[in-house]
């Protein structure tokens, strides 16, 4: 399916050809059909000779609903504007004119109508130099009379051309249905029409609306019920458990995940200088429409701070409005719907010279080094998914120069850590992530690179001093201590002369310097790999007796460190407690 809206000056015959191609009625309401003029918008759809099916969104073109119109061209891809034969190019015509192109509307065909009553050649050409400066380009032009039915046939023929170059939507893109309407059905609830431009729906999808979950019930195109619709597709989405009231135009409907809402949003402006905005405009996207604060930044760029956050993405487009004079200001690029904060002082300068290096088109790798880290869902909801990048940790991807310097960061880090706190055997995974400003300990896991490793939530460099200066001058003096007397462990009051406290000895046990035989007691490894030895030289089995008075030391020292013995495989110890060296 195809879709394209109608644009053009007000009783210029939109409807009118919209009816005589499709047979349907675009004017929807009654008040429209009693005015004879279209207020809102109007859907109705034909196939083509070709076979294609076409839809059209048929727009107002009085100029109290050009909102209206924007609502329902926002989220189509094509447009025919049409232009009677008899009253030429008119406000309203230019007006829609500039819409198209602001939106950025490549493709369109114009129609001059009521070519009964008067030469169109006049209109045509006008009209046509008037396209050809706009986002459209040189389009064909077809004439034609709503009334007699002339060149309809031609014209049947030149939409079929139009729609052939349509690029192909993407079905697997994510889903932003742009709401145009939303009424009760009896029975069913809720339904919701729109556009889809691209992605897929299906019954019983889960989507997103605002902050609501949604599920889809049940979906509607061209009035036929269908378990999934891709774009590009008019389609109405029964909702569950949706009150009316909780949707309406300027909703959109998402793919959870895939989108976030901004209020505040940098922008690239095409159209009337920056400078010269006012500082309140209407901004138009998909089918919403929002007052907007401009805060000028560059030539052409601006923040835009919106009454309502809407689920932009960079590189949408979009425009703004000034609607007490009826002027569309300029069409919009977005270039980043999460901008920085500008508190620092130049810091709107600073912004102002990134934004104009800044082209709308979504890149991964570009907003990785203009903000260093970003998850995967966060470069999805930019509109940048990463593509082949490879996260660094977790969902966590890196620009690749940020995270060589915090890779070169972390080790110094460490470094100076190890020699401040000298008893500590690294340097805590949580001290650095907030040292290096890191948002998730699993970035300074993954920062760890050889010869640094993580042990113990701590980040640690093996080969490092074993022992502080200090502490290895008072694991010398305790050597020499034990020199007559290996397993003659110190007690507390010659450990406290020696300087050794609890975080000392910690620290030595740690660096494998002492060894811990019980609390409090300790030994050095030497003492320990001796013991054995001494032992062996007893006749095999042997009493605790036996090993302490061999040992030369007293049952404080001695049980436990038969205990650590028959740990280590050592000795093993028989039921009646008598031990035989093992190796
Ligand atoms: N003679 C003639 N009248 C037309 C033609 N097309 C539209 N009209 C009349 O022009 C008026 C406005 O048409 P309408 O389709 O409502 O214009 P819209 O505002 O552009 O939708 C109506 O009275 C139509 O009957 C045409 O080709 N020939
Ligand atoms: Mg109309």
């Amino acid at each position: 399916m195809h879709v394209v809206a109608t644009a053009g000056h007000v009783d210029h015959g939109k409807s009118t050809l919209v009816r005589a191609l499709t047979g349907m009625e675009p004017d929807r309401w009654a008040e429209e059909r009693r005015r004879g003029m279209t207020i809102d918008l109007g859907y109705a759809w034909t196939d083509l000779p070709s076979g294609a099916t076409l839809a059209f969104v048929d727009v107002p073109g009085h100029e109290r609903f050009v909102p209206n119109m924007l609502a329902g061209v926002g989220p189509v891809p094509a447009a025919m504007l049409v232009v009677a034969a008899d009253e030429g190019w008119k406000p309203q015509s230019a007006e829609h004119l500039a819409a198209l192109d602001a939106l950025g509307v490549t493709h369109g065909l114009l129609v001059v109508t009521r070519s009964d009553l008067a030469d169109p050649a006049a209109a045509a050409a006008q009209a046509t130099v008037e396209i050809a400066r706009s986002s459209l380009g040189t389009v064909e032009a077809v004439a034609v009379s709503g009334a007699t039915g002339a060149g309809l046939d031609d014209l049947r023929a030149a939409l079929d051309r139009l729609v052939a170059g349509l690029p192909p939507a993407d079905p697997a893109a994510p889903v932003r249905l742009w709401v145009d309407r939303a009424f009760t059905i009896q029975g069913s609830g809720t339904v919701v029409t729109g556009t889809l431009g691209a992605g897929t729906l299906r019954s019983g999808d889960t989507l997103a609306l605002g902050d609501r979950e949604v599920r889809v019930k049940g979906l509607q195109s061209l009035g036929h019920a269908a378990d999934q619709v891709a774009a590009v597709a008019r389609v109405a989405v029964n909702l569950r458990n949706v009150p009316k009231d909780a949707v309406g135009r300027g909703d959109a409907l998402l793919t959870p995940g895939a989108f976030r809402h901004t209020a505040l949003v940098d922008v690239r402006v095409h159209g009337d200088p920056v400078a010269d905005l006012p500082a309140e405009l209407v901004f138009h996207v998909g089918s919403a429409a929002v007052t907007a604060a401009v805060r000028p930044l560059g030539k052409d760029t601006a923040r835009l701070r919106l009454r309502r956050p809407l689920p932009l993405r960079i590189g949408d487009h979009a425009l703004l409005r000034d609607p007490g004079r009826h002027h569309v200001a300029g069409g919009v690029t977005v270039l980043d719907p999460l901008p920085p904060g500008l508190r620092r002082r130049g810091a709107a300068a600073t912004r102002a010279t990134e934004l104009a290096t800044m082209d709308g088109r979504p890149d991964a790798a570009d907003e990785l080094r203009r903000r260093g880290l970003l998850t995967g869902a966060d470069l999805r909801t930019l509109g940048a998914p990463a593509g082949g990048e490879q996260p660094v940790a977790g969902d966590w991807h890196a620009d690749p120069e940020l995270w060589a310097t915090l890779g070169r960061r972390l080790a110094s880090e460490v470094d100076r850590y190890a020699a401040a706190h000298p008893l500590e055997p690294g340097m805590p995974v949580e001290a650095l992530r907030r040292k290096l400003g890191l948002p998730d300990r699993a970035l300074v896991e993954a920062l760890v690179a050889p010869p640094l490793t993580t042990r113990d939530g701590r980040v640690v460099r093996p080969g490092g001093p074993a022992v502080p200066p200090p502490i290895q001058q008072a694991l010398d003096q305790l050597d020499r201590d034990l020199l007559d007397r290996p397993f003659h462990a110190p007690e507390a009051d010659r450990l406290r002369a020696l300087g050794l406290g609890p975080r000392e000895l910690a620290a030595a046990v740690r660096a494998g310097a002492l060894v811990k035989i019980a609390d409090g007691i300790v030994l050095p490894p030497t003492s320990v790999s001796r013991a054995a030895e001494v032992l062996r030289e007893l006749p095999q089995p042997f009493t605790l007796s036996q090993a302490r008075q061999a040992l030369d030391t007293t049952r404080r020292v001695a049980v436990p460190l038969l205990e650590l013995l028959d740990r280590r495989g050592a000795t093993r110890r028989a039921a009646d407690d008598r031990r035989t060296v093992v190796r």
